[in-house]
């Protein structure tokens, strides 16, 4: 609705640039992944209180190495998002937030990652809102199943920020949806090569 007035193109670069897969896990596969990462996670505090952080209600590490049926899945991720001539950051971002937590407005630093954002939702449903950086009254939200994988590239990476809703703001479509706690794993590829230095 928001682009009813505006050049139709913002809304359609959008959407070519934000694509959602769900159930791109099985409940197998999603239990499996998360029982490979809970007891690094489990050993960590949720960190709180850094007014200046993106993130409130976190805690976070990064995996190389997978157990054989989790390197299929991460495998499957890679071989969907990233054609072979594309250098990836060999370490998964692996981001627990509490049910209280949440993600603040923000763009990912060109400096330490690509154009491509490929993340897999595990333990619950959220909202992630993009919010156009330059046209601020232009946003879009989208619902973030458990068990999804979005793909997030060009526009909907560089020109928009990205949130995660807190469960008091957590809606789609007028519902209520509730957020707990959530387990993200984050494939990414190198910086440009512009955006290194
Ligand atoms: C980030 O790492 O920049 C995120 O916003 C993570 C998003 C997610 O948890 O899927």
């Amino acid at each position: 609705e928001a682009y009813q007035n505006e050049d139709p193109s913002l809304g359609n670069e959008l959407l070519k640039s934000m694509i959602v897969h769900y159930d791109f896990l099985t409940n197998e596969e999603e239990k499996s992944i998360f029982n490979e990462i809970e007891p690094y996670l489990k050993r960590m505090r949720y960190q709180f209180d850094h007014w200046d952080d993106a993130i409130h209600g976190y805690r976070e590490t990064e995996r190389l190495q997978w157990n054989k049926d989790n390197k299929k899945v991460i495998d499957r991720v890679r071989s969907l998002v990233f054609p072979p001539s594309v250098a990836q950051l060999n370490h998964v971002h692996i981001l627990d937030l509490d049910k209280k937590g949440y993600i603040k407005p923000h763009i990912d630093a060109v400096r330490f990652c690509g154009d491509t954002i490929a993340g897999l939702s595990l333990l619950t449903d959220s909202v992630m809102r993009l919010v156009h950086d330059k046209h601020t009254h232009l946003y879009a939200d989208v619902l973030l199943k458990q068990r999804s994988l979005y793909i997030m590239n060009g526009s909907a990476r560089y020109d928009y920020k990205h949130e995660i809703l807190s469960n008091e703001h957590s809606k789609f479509d007028g519902k209520v949806v509730f957020k707990d706690r959530r387990v993200s794993v984050i494939c990414r590829n190198e910086p440009r090569p512009e955006d290194r230095d």
